[in-house]
């Protein structure tokens, strides 16, 4: 957050006394919701004379910091290209930047602005519950051209709501804290990450650039292997986040027993013993779901790497490269990590898990924003944005690290975590069944923390991911867990 003072919301929730027991997907480990403490997360806030205005620089750098991603995703490549369907799992990529621009039109100029529709008869051709991704080329889409005209008169007309726009929301739920600007900005970017996402399953020459990540900081070598998360209740979810999508609602208190957690992610090193080891062989590893699958797509190894010689070498966007051995690795399906962890002798940590070591800092006995603290993210803290096209190195961004010790948890990689796609107790859909509601359920596996490849708008301690467990086009990686043995959690 900006200037202004701060000021800390302490969320309430009813005292019920009442617990709930739940389990991970396999029931290994139970998990208590605890209803009768209070939540307790930190959030900044500016001081009321000058919010309506930090809300409103906020959204307009938020749409326009989008933009420019769109724009470059898309401007890269000639009109055939944006038209190709390059992987039957994904929409040609203008179909992407023409979707953005309708669902800025649906929710942002006429449900939150209550203007009418700029091109109505585009409805029905870009929501993406009426058409399969795999249908999608075969669509009378705009062409490149007009779409790209398209989505610029949308974002005319949602500059023009943004600056009429009251945040106090009390004749519209949708422009309260300027929520459906944040909630437009962030569908925006995580098309982007999709958009990214084709690009990397593109073959053909190389269109995209940028700057290598950071390298291992100094005391990377020298970090533990795990660090240690003590058994207690944490505050899970968030009620006093603006712009927190429905999900990640509302804030409510988890116990959870001690554990440990892998410092930083899996690396390419470790990924590729497990491979030599005979783990993609081996049935023992693997989930019964997950060796069927092994057989059936004839997994060796992560999407994107083959074989050179002893080596192994990767393509990424466009160019082939030596796989980098102190990198997260990326690219493998939930049952690829489940297996690696359960050959590692360990397990993936669950969602409440992972989300504990994320916010909660036992100094203060608060959840926060990130693992650094409530600052807005910035260059030192985390690999977001898009900023460098691969994760960085095990041990990168101290300055991000989280008061359990562990690294990197945002930004770098996704991470794949042991649970399902549920709803917190009191969920409610907001503002529409089909963003989150639709896909609960256990065939959905979670992935927390974000990738290089997910901008910071879309990005925080609370925000949850999902994705079927065979998928492996998205940029997800993951940690291992174990639990903590009784005399270690006090
Ligand atoms: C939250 C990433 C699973 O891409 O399917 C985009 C985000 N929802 N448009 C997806 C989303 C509607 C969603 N994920
Ligand atoms: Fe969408």
């Amino acid at each position: 957050m900006t200037a202004g003072r701060s000021s800390e919301t302490t969320e309430t929730t009813e005292t019920t006394g009442t617990t709930r027991t739940t389990k991970d997907m396999e029931g290994t480990r139970t998990m208590r919701e605890t209803r009768h403490v209070q939540p307790r997360e930190t959030i900044s806030e500016p001081a009321p004379d000058e919010r309506h205005s930090v809300i409103r620089a906020k959204a307009a750098a938020a749409l326009e910091t989008a933009r420019r991603r769109s724009l470059a995703l898309t401007d890269c490549l000639d009109d055939d290209q944006l038209l190709a369907q390059h992987s039957p799992l994904m929409s040609p990529l203008i179909w992407d930047l023409a979707h953005i621009g309708n669902q800025e039109d649906l929710w942002l100029v006429r449900r939150g602005g209550g203007r009418p529709a700029l091109r109505p008869d585009l409805d029905p051709l870009y929501d993406a519950f009426r058409h399969p991704r795999a249908d999608r080329p075969a669509l009378p889409l705009l062409a490149p051209d007009a779409a790209r005209r398209y989505v610029h008169d949308v974002r005319e007309r949602a500059l023009d709501v943004l600056d009429a726009a009251d945040f106090e929301g009390g004749e519209n739920p949708l422009l309260a804290d300027g929520f459906v600007f944040g909630m437009i900005a962030q569908h925006e970017q995580q098309h982007d990450e999709t958009m990214l996402a084709t690009h990397q399953l593109r073959t053909g020459p190389a269109v995209l650039d940028a700057p290598a990540p950071p390298a291992a900081p100094h005391d990377a070598g020298g970090l533990p292997r795990e660090v240690p998360v003590p058994a207690g209740p944490f505050t899970m979810g968030t009620s006093a986040d603006p712009w927190a999508l429905d999900n990640e609602r509302p804030a409510h208190v988890v116990d959870v027993a001690g554990f440990w957690l892998d410092t930083v992610p899996v690396d390419n090193a470790a990924y590729a013993d497990f491979i030599a080891d005979g783990g993609y062989a081996d049935p023992r590893w693997w989930h019964p779901d997950g060796w069927k699958h092994r057989q059936e797509a004839d997994l060796a190894a992560p999407l994107f790497w083959e074989r050179d010689g002893d080596t192994w070498l990767r393509r990424r966007f466009g160019r082939t490269e030596p796989v980098r051995l102190d990198q997260p690795v990326v690219h493998v399906s939930w049952y690829e990590a489940d297996a690696y962890a359960r050959w590692a002798g360990r397990r993936l940590p669950t969602e409440a898990e992972w989300e504990k070591a994320a916010r909660h800092d036992p100094a203060d006995g608060r959840s926060h924003r990130y693992p650094w603290g409530d600052a807005d993210p910035g260059p030192e803290h985390a690999n977001l944005g898009q900023r460098h096209l691969s994760p960085a190195p095990g041990g990168a961004y101290p300055a991000g690290a989280a008061p359990c010790g562990a690294r990197q948890l945002i930004g770098d990689v996704w991470e794949w975590t042991a649970s399902g796609f549920d709803p917190y107790p009191g969920f409610v859909a907001f503002p529409y069944r089909e963003y989150s509601e639709v896909f609960f359920g256990p065939r959905y596996r979670v992935l927390r923390g974000g990738a290089f490849a997910a901008d910071a708008v879309a990005c925080r301690g609370t925000f949850r991911n999902w994705d079927h467990p065979i998928r492996r086009q998205i940029f997800a990686g993951f940690r291992t867990a174990r639990d903590a043995a009784p005399e270690e959690s006090r």
